[in-house]
């Protein structure tokens, strides 16, 4: 899952680990060449100061250590102890000088501004383009990395791919939390029965997501009844009775090329009837540039009159996704998305870019073709898995 965004997006902290890097030792010349200027003075007065202690506590013959032994009692019991400590590390003290001096660059701070993100944020936002996110997305989500990133301190020696990750990672969960929706919340407190509509493009999973959904909401105690709205496919009736059949709920349907909106209204009827929570209406597959298919949708969502339109497409279509969602949605106000086939999705940007688009939320994601396939939307969840390990 998402294997191609992951490959992609190593170029973004390859970017911001060599400008690190740069920075880094762009600080730490400064840093030597100003040692080097003042420091002359002091590396010649540490040694020196060493030595002379040093000799005191190796020969105490030396008059200059025997009167510093004399004024020692002036001084409080303890000065002897650490001067003395100080002689026998002398060599290992010379050494740590040195050492010290490194590890003043190692522990610097490097700030980046502005300018030194440009090369990072250009890599980031290919990355996301190349992967399919959609281009005002990959906008928003430039722009949000390059302010959590910006005078952001990063010391050497830590992990640089970790900064770029964490500020991604932030970055896509705010962006996908935005038009977040609870559909479990949503469901508990809609009036019942609550009238569930499926649209969109065929082949995409529209029948497939409404069989995983009726089996959620049945794991969730709910009672439920399936609508045949497909009256226009050949075996689409047929398909979803299977369904039925498999998961033990009535199926309203009428004959092949009837009316979908009577299907429904059928349905809801029976649900009344029976005390039943949910309907779960499919329709017919169209494209969005298929007049009068769109044309009978609008008026099948005006007679039914849906709680809830799902739109449903496939995350393997990427941008096509997206566009045909927003194209939707402004022909039938949608409630959200399924997005299908996200098991086989090597670049992960309809996932990112739909909710952004449509302005509504994703609220499933389909995994795989059997009936538990269906993972309900969190945006943490899906940021893990596009932030994650790639799998083989
Ligand atoms: N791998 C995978 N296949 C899916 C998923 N959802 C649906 N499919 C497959 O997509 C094909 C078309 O599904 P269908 O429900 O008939 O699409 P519809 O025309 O929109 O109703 C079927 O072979 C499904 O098994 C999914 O999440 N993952
Ligand atoms: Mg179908």
């Amino acid at each position: 899952m998402f294997n191609r965004f992951k490959e992609k997006l190593a170029g973004f902290k390859e970017a911001l680990s060599t400008k690190v890097m740069e920075k880094v030792s762009l600080a730490e010349e400064k840093l030597i060449s100003k040692k080097d200027n003042n420091a002359l003075p002091e590396a010649k007065g540490l040694p020196a100061a060493s030595v002379e202690p040093a000799k005191a506590s190796a020969s105490t013959n030396n008059k200059a250590a025997k009167a510093a032994q004399k004024s020692a009692p002036l001084k409080s019991p303890a000065a002897n102890g650490p001067a003395a400590a100080d002689a026998a590390a002398k060599p290992k003290s010379r050494f740590s000088f040195f050492e010290k001096a490194k590890s003043l660059v190692f522990e610097q701070e490097v700030i980046l501004d502005e300018k030194d993100l440009d090369e990072p944020m250009w890599a980031l936002e290919m990355a996301l383009l190349e992967s399919d996110v959609a281009l005002p997305v990959a906008e928003e989500i430039v722009k949000e990395v390059k302010a959590e990133l910006v005078g952001a301190k990063k010391k050497i020696g830590a992990d640089t791919g970790q900064l770029a990750e964490d500020a991604l990672r932030k970055a896509l969960v705010t962006l996908l939390s935005k038009n977040y929706l609870d559909f479990d919340e949503y469901v508990k407190n809609a009036q019942k029965p609550v009238k569930i509509l499926f649209v969109g493009v065929n082949g995409t999973g529209k029948t497939t997501s409404i069989a995983k959904v009726a089996k959620y909401l049945m794991d969730h105690n709910y009672s439920v009844v399936l609508a045949a709205g497909d009256t226009f496919r050949a075996g689409a009736i047929e398909q979803l009775e299977v369904h039925g059949t498999n998961l033990g709920l009535k199926v309203v349907k009428h004959k092949t090329g009837g009316d979908p909106a009577a299907v429904i209204f059928d349905a809801i009827e029976y649900a009344k009837a029976h005390n039943k929570d949910i309907i779960l209406g499919d329709t017919a597959g169209r494209l969005h540039t298929n007049i009068n298919l769109m044309d009978q949708m609008r008026k099948i969502v005006r007679v039914t009159k849906p709680d809830l339109l799902i739109f449903v497409d496939e995350a393997i279509a990427g941008n096509d996704a997206v566009e045909r969602a927003r194209l939707f949605n402004e022909s039938v106000p949608i409630g959200g998305t399924i997005l299908t086939k996200t098991d086989a999705d090597a670049k992960g940007g309809s996932a990112i870019s739909i909710a952004y688009i449509t302005g509504k939320p994703v609220l499933f994601l389909g995994v795989g073709q059997t009936y538990p396939d269906l993972v309900k939307f969190e945006p943490n969840w899906l940021v893990d898995r596009l932030m994650g390990e790639a799998e083989a």
